[in-house]
Order: structure tokens, then sequence, then C-alpha cells
């Protein structure tokens, strides 16, 4: 089941992108596997909170922030666990064309996660460049920090596979912090901003490309 979350906040946040303001819209997709936290980071960012338990419900929010003081309204799905997605690595062509960007989660006490984040990551990148896309905006997520003792996975090996798949990289402990999750919402929030300033001058330059071209070839045909 698929639930859309729209608060009367978030209403009011519709309303202020509406106006003059240059604003930035984005879809982010959360994803990983089951129980690595996908929920209780996305609940932190929307409402500071940690809850404990979060169901398996898959939902999109929407919501606003402002950043370096512009307005930015997105739309959060929090997937499933790909088991009972039961399609690769939890993600299908709908969803990737979907999201301007990803977040990939795994849980540093967690080994197996941490391989199903790294074929989500292959997958993202895969099927994102065969559609033409340069840079997708990813940034992937240890969680669960603060289970120290249960560490299965070390930060050097997080961070080799962001690396290593283009995407950036946090350790964070959900359940103890809000500021991780802002800081992980907002770096992705740069990243879709900066790669669709990237595609926006690649166009331009096509653009001025092909009309110095028409312009030189109209005049050898003179
Ligand atoms: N110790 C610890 N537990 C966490 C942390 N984040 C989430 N949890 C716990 O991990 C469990 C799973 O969290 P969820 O947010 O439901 O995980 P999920 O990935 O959305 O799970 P599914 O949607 O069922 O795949 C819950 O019991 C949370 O309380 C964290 O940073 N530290
Ligand atoms: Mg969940």
């Amino acid at each position: 089941m698929l639930v859309q979350l729209r608060t009367a906040l978030q209403q009011a946040g519709k309303k202020m992108c509406e106006g003059s303001l240059p604003k930035l819209e984005a879809n982010i997709l959360v994803i990983g596997a089951e129980k690595v936290g996908k929920s209780a980071l996305t609940v932190r960012f929307l409402t500071r909170r940690f809850i404990g338990e979060y169901g398996d419900i898959e939902s999109i929010y929407t919501h606003r922030v402002m950043m370096a003081g512009r307005e930015a309204c997105f739309s959060i799905w929090d997937s499933v666990c790909p088991q009972r997605a039961g399609l690769q690595g939890g993600l299908d062509e709908k969803r990737l064309r979907w999201a301007d960007g990803f977040l990939v989660v795994y849980s540093i006490s967690d080994r197996a996660s941490f391989h199903v984040a790294r074929q989500q990551l292959q997958w993202i990148q895969q099927l994102k460049r065969k559609s033409g896309a340069r840079k997708v905006p990813v940034i992937l997520v240890g969680n669960k920090r603060d289970l120290q003792h249960r560490r299965a996975v070390s930060s050097e090996e997080g961070r080799l596979l962001a690396l290593s798949t283009d995407a950036g990289f946090f350790e964070v402990s959900v359940a103890e912090t809000y500021h991780g999750a802002l800081v992980v919402f907002h770096e992705l929030l740069g990243l879709v901003r900066d790669s669709r300033s990237a595609t926006r001058k690649a166009a331009g330059l096509r653009g001025i490309v092909r009309s110095m071209s028409a312009v030189f070839g109209r005049r050898r045909m003179e």
C-alpha cells in the first residue's frame, strides 16, 4: 500500500512555492534493505522526532524547507524493503524515473544491508546512465551509528563504496540526533540543484553550438 501525505503546513509551503521566489522542487527516493531505518530517517527529518516503531507502510510525503535563502519543495518516497517490493534491489524503472535524488540507507550493524545498498547503487547508476543522465544525485547513508558494539561495516568500507559509485557518504544515528538527518537531506538537495544547473549549462552550450553551426553552415552555402 502506498500512502500520500500532505499536512496543513505543507499545503502552506506549496503556496509559498507558487510565489515569485525562485524555487527548487525535487523528488527524493529513500531505499535500502529491511529495517535499516528508512522511515526513521524520513520521519526524523520531517518532524525532528524519533518515535521508535514505524510500521511497514510505504509513503510519499510532501515537504518544504528554506535552503540557502531559497524555498525548496520536495516529495520524499519512503519505500518498503526490497524483499516485499519483490523487484531488483527494491527498484523499478518507474521509481527511478520519478526520482531526482536518492538516499540509499544501510545499517552499520547489518552486513547484508550493506550488500543490498551496493546492488542498489549500481542499479541506479546503470539505469540513470541508460536514460542519459550525466551525474546522478545519490547519498549513501550508514545508519545506527550508535550501535558501535555491533558494528559489522567499517566507516572506511562505506566511504570506499560511495567513492566507487560516485555517491556522497554519511554515517548517522537517526535514533540519537536530528542533525544527521538534516545534513543528509540538505546535502542531497544541494546535489540535485547542482546537477540541474550542470544540465542547463550543457543544454545552453549545445544551443550555442547549434546556432553557430547554422550561421556558418548558411555562410558556406552563400
Ligand atoms: N539503534 C538504532 N535503531 C534505529 C535507528 N534508526 C532506526 N532504528 C530502529 O530500527 C528499526 C527499523 O526502523 P525503520 O525506520 O522502521 O526501518 P525501515 O528501513 O523503514 O524498515 P522497513 O520499512 O520495514 O523496511 C526500528 O526498531 C527503529 O527504532 C538508529 O539510528 N539506531
Ligand atoms: Mg519503513
